[in-house]
């Protein structure tokens, strides 16, 4: 292969794509394509406003809520693109998220009562905050059905931990965060009894409950520590959603409710239902609680009680300290959002149309000044609603939740019943914008809208149905993320964005500059302890080990081979194989798995992961890479031999293969020790330019160059293989090693001239516009399947093509646009003889002739690069 070549066509490929036309086309073009398509200007406002070239990278990253997928959803904004499905509660295949034995012990982490559950139901994911403001570093999420939290790592976009609520029996105001990520916030949902035994529904009142865990958060180890962790048993109320208090509010939580009438349902006792009974009361109770000093109580064993082996503060011990209230709030409420300065808590009225804003510092004065109405039947003081608020105002119909924006006051809240967006004000209480939607949303996602620096720019509405948005797919339809402008004074509405996995109640987003991942882990890692991992297997160290029944094989996997690639084990037998991915090259992922057995790995670059199994079945188990991760990834393969050992086995070999004569095997050898000869020489060409124009100031491309070498510096190592089989007359091993040498020279090669391409964007002269558009139509119209730039190929070199004739510029020109009047004259006759190939008339329009010759213009201005 002709490394040259590939690096010119590369290099072709990767400079400046521009406008095709001019101006003045363009927009008569854009005029058509309106007509046709039926845009009008505001939607291409809208497109503009969304639409992300390839290449360019969005400014903010949405974490989705996965819903009954259980797991997070990643897409960035404005382009609201999807990125990551991120493995969190449940099997995620490509991840090998349940299918190797590293994550499986994560999901286990997860089983509940001991029992496996493989799905989970994904309400609120939250970034970890420092101040109050996010701070990028980790991601919560929790699971609705089967009360548990899982922390995700923002260095490498996986989750690292499940915790399982030891008392509720199902949760739903958390993941909510403290304003130094001091505590994870877990609100039941239903309330039911802590312990796990059975207690008659007619006990509602005197046994079940409900509460808030708080999970402590060691953010050194980036791990909740359930042993410092506490709930606060409260009244079985039915919690619902939860918020920290911050800045003035700081210390404090908020946590509201939707049945104080505490009614038990019986339909089929002819009661009313739960919907009528739990509805009844005009009001139901907002939680205030103070963490801190909750947090503090619970180190005094005296102030809680174990159960399941885990601390809770009583309703009474709460109270006696005073860190407990209710206050009322109109009935069936959904969010509580606290508002940047701490001051205000919005609580939104699901069936009442207000939402009703508290005031923090009136909430404090009637605690100082113990002014209550009356203590609810469990002993807790409730405040006055009237005393307690700064105001309410009529929304509309099904408020749910809230953001907020940079601008003072301004609060933008979902209205579930309505299908809209309302753009109001907290302060001066008054309604200012509102916008419909499609359909029924319910929460909405600001940019770091609800901490304490919340961005503005967008808002996302989570709609809940989609109806007629889409193309229909069958009943199910997939759930509608709408992008909405809040820059201007109305809101306008930008993009669609179906979501196939539901129901993804919650989104939170942070600017990207925020999020610092990493693209490979040091070598031999564990990503699930950030040590190196039990079977850390570098080149060189791969075995096979048999202790007993168990065979142990340290594996690695470097393209495009695995390493051993014959695995023989007994019948019987337990194999753990352990996999090191020895790339350091970015998104080198290989994946591994075995035929039958059920196993599944991605090998990140630098990752090691450990699959176990039973080798339970006799027979022949192809294993293989599932990446596409090199031209050679389907040889990248080895087979799982698993023999009876109670069985004799007869030899089937009868096929005679034809042996190559020694003559045939040193022509063999010679080609490809001159092949490979040749192409390091391509390699060191490519390596004295990088040199020479000081590769290591560009942070990208000496990262390119580090891959490239890292390749190389494997080849030495074949060498001497080669050169000693070779010593020893064989012949046929030492081909198989030079072919091996070729291979990483190959993927040397690829990373180099990759490295050079980016470097010579870096030291070009700029390029004009008309050069630009010229570059274009070279290549659209065909030039360079002849004409290699720097180089001869099936036609002459380009470069200095314009000084190579008298008045350069007209004669290519004229040759560009008839190229046929030019077949006699003597120098292109030369050529064509020369080439045996006639210059083709491509019937270029006059101004693209132009450009080209801008092109060629530029090309012998950087004529030293090439
Ligand atoms: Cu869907 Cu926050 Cu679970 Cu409201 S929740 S909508
Ligand atoms: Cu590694 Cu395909």
């Amino acid at each position: 292969m002709d490394w040259v070549t590939r690096f010119r066509k590369l290099l072709g490929a990767a400079i400046g794509v521009c406008l095709v036309t001019t101006l003045s086309t363009a927009s008569s073009e854009l005029e058509k394509i309106m007509k046709k398509r039926g845009l009008t200007q505001e939607d291409l406002l809208a497109a503009a406003k969304t639409y992300t070239p390839s290449g360019k990278h969005d400014k903010y990253i949405v974490f989705s809520s996965g819903g009954q997928s259980g797991q997070v959803i990643v897409y960035g904004v404005p382009s609201m693109r999807i990125l990551k499905y991120i493995g969190v509660f449940t099997p995620e295949p490509w991840q090998g998220w349940g299918y190797d034995s590293d994550t499986k012990k994560i999901l286990e982490q997860g089983y509940y009562h001991g029992k496996p559950i493989t799905w989970g139901d994904t309400h609120h994911p939250a970034i970890s905050e420092t101040d109050g403001k996010y701070d990028g570093r980790w991601l919560f999420i929790n699971d609705k059905a089967n009360p548990r939290i899982a922390v995700i790592d923002l260095h490498d976009f996986v989750t690292k931990q499940i915790v399982v609520n030891p008392v509720f029996k199902s949760d739903h105001g958390g993941a909510f965060v403290t304003p130094n990520t001091e505590y994870v916030i877990e609100a039941c949902q239903y309330a039911a009894p802590f312990d796990n035994n059975y207690h008659p529904i007619e006990e509602y009142a005197d046994v079940y409950r409900g509460g808030v865990t708080m999970w402590k958060f060691d953010r050194k180890k980036g791990r909740i520590v359930p042993e410092k962790s506490f709930t606060i048993e409260m009244p079985p109320y039915m919690q619902d959603l939860s918020d920290a208090g911050k800045n003035m509010s700081y210390g404090w939580a908020f946590t509201n409710s939707f049945n104080s009438e505490m009614y038990t349902g019986g339909i089929q006792k002819g009661l009313p239902p739960f919907e009528a009974g739990m509805s009844r009361n005009d009001t139901d109770y907002l939680h205030v609680y103070n963490w801190k000093k909750l947090a503090e109580l619970a180190k005094d064993p005296k102030n809680v009680k174990i159960i399941n082996g885990h601390k809770v503060i009583p309703i009474e011990v709460a109270v006696k300290h005073d860190a407990l209230f209710l206050i009322p709030e109109p009935k069936s409420p959904h969010g509580v959002d606290v508002d940047p300065t701490g001051q205000y808590i919005v609580v939104c009225g699901k069936l009442d149309t207000h939402a009703t804003v508290y005031d923090f510092k009136k909430i404090m004065k009637l605690i100082k000044n113990k002014e209550y109405v009356g203590k609810d039947p469990f002993g807790i003081p409730i405040l006055d609603l009237k005393k307690s608020i700064h105001g309410q105002v009529e929304l509309g119909l099904g408020p749910l939740h809230s953001q907020f924006s940079p601008v003072d006051g301004e609060i933008y809240t979902s209205l579930y019943v309505d299908s809209q967006v309302v753009k109001w004000n907290f302060k001066t209480l008054k309604v200012i914008d509102k916008i419909n939607v499609n359909y029924n949303i319910g929460h909405l996602c600001g940019m770091e809208g609800k901490t304490a620096d919340p961005q503005g720019e967008y808002i996302i509405a989570l709609n809940k149905l989609a109806i007629d948005r889409f193309n229909n797919i069958g009943p199910l339809h997939p759930q509608n993320h709408q992008l909405i402008d809040i820059s201007g004074k109305k809101m306008q509405l930008l993009y669609d964005m179906p979501l196939p996995l539901g129901e993804p109640h919650q989104a939170v987003a942070i600017r990207a500059s925020k999020l610092h991942p990493e693209v490979r882990y040091p070598m031999g890692t564990n990503p699930f302890t950030g040590e190196p991992h039990e079977g850390k297997t570098l080149a060189g160290q791969e075995r096979i080990e048999r202790k007993g029944n168990h065979v142990y094989v340290y594996a690695t996997m470097v393209r495009s081979h695995i390493n051993p690639e014959h695995i023989t084990v007994n019948k019987g037998d337990k194999v753990t194989i352990f996999l090191t991915n020895l790339e350091r090259a970015e998104d080198e992922t290989h994946g591994f798995t075995v035929d039958w057995y059920n196993v599944h790995a991605s090998l990140e670059p630098g990752k090691t992961a450990r699959i176990d199994f039973v080798a339970d079945r006799e027979g022949v188990f192809p294993y293989y890479c599932t990446e596409f991760c090199s031209a050679l990834h389907l040889e990248m393969m080895g087979y799982l031999l698993v023999k009876d050992p109670k069985k004799k086995y007869v030899s089937a070999q009868k096929v005679k293969l034809k042996k190559m004569s020694k003559e045939e095997l040193m022509k063999e050898y010679k080609k490809i020790v001159a092949t490979n000869k040749a192409t390091d020489e391509v390699i060191q060409s490519v390596v004295k330019f990088l040199k020479e124009h000081h590769y290591e100031k560009y942070p990208l491309v000496k990262q390119l160059v580090v891959d490239a070498l890292d390749q190389y510096g494997k080849i030495p190592e074949q060498k001497k293989k080669a050169d000693e089989a070779f010593k020893k007359g064989d012949i046929e091993k030492a081909i198989l090693f030079e072919n091996m040498i070729w291979q990483y020279m190959v993927k040397t090669a690829d990373m180099g001239i990759r490295a050079k391409d980016l470097l010579v964007r870096k030291i070009a002269t700029p390029m004009s516009e008309a050069a630009k558009r010229g570059e274009v139509a070279f290549k659209e119209g065909g030039c360079n399947g002849c004409h290699v730039i720097g180089k001869v190929s099936s036609g002459p070199d380009l470069t200095g093509v314009l000084s190579r004739h008298e008045n350069g510029e007209k004669w290519v020109f004229e040759f560009i646009k008839n190229p046929e009047k030019f077949y006699n004259d003597p120098y292109v006759k030369a050529m064509i003889d020369y080439f045996n190939l006639k210059m083709p008339n491509q019937n270029m329009s006059d101004q693209e002739i132009k450009d080209i010759i801008e092109y060629l213009k530029w090309v012998d201005e950087n004529a030293n690069l090439f």
